[in-house]
């Protein structure tokens, strides 16, 4: 109690609280449930149908949560899905939810890992959120960067946004892990040099 009052009086609760929401993010999803109460139906199938023509617009995790056809293996490096959400996933879901193809089929039960976008172009200074969701599992996503290319490869913040170095010195690429548990992804920055901008031209002289 004594220490609680001593956050308090010191303002460094809300600091505390902070830190402890973005390193816990993100919580574990089920794969195909769009709405989030841990289920698989056809209003999940709905939902994917209505962002596939843009009468809803999916979080950057429902895209990957409602990303399930094709299945095994998926494109691009992807247990399963191509990205973006369209017509076959919700299809996919609705023969689930009437009972035409399995758990096991659909993958509901499965652990793993999911990570977007796999690979990106960026030049200096680009920015870009990556986004791991993680099956059936709970824990944090650790976030880390490799590279054998250059000493200077960016930066990533623990809710996975990427921040590409002031300079590249040279086209190069880094690799993005997302690790929860003894699972772990890895998405693709290549890296390339920008041309510098071209300069501002000066003001017209007054008249
Ligand atoms: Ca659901």
């Amino acid at each position: 109690m004594i220490k609680r009052q001593r956050y308090f009086r010191a303002g460094l609760l809300p600091l505390f609280l902070c830190f402890s929401l973005s390193a816990s993010a993100p919580q574990a999803a089920t794969l195909g449930d769009m709405t989030g109460e841990g289920l698989v139906t056809v209003e999940d199938a709905v939902k994917i149908l209505k962002c596939s023509v843009g009468l809803e617009a999916p979080t950057d995790e429902q895209r990957l949560i409602g990303d399930v056809f094709p299945a095994r293996p998926g494109y691009t490096g992807r247990t399963l899905g191509e990205y973006p959400l369209n017509v076959q996933d919700a299809i996919w879901i609705l023969k689930f939810s009437v009972g035409l193809i399995s758990l096991e089929e659909l993958g509901v039960q499965d652990t793993f890992l999911a990570i977007s976008p796999t690979v990106v172009d960026l030049g200096p200074r680009d920015q870009q959120q990556f986004v791991a969701v993680p099956f059936n599992f709970t824990g944090p996503v650790e976030w880390s960067l490799a590279s054998s290319g250059s000493s200077q490869i960016g930066v990533i913040g623990v809710n996975g946004l990427y921040i590409a170095p002031d300079t590249v010195a040279r086209d190069f690429s880094v690799s993005v892990y997302a690790r929860v548990g003894g699972m772990e992804k890895i998405a693709a920055v290549f890296l390339y040099q920008k041309p510098p901008p071209s300069p501002t031209p000066p003001p017209p002289p007054p008249a």
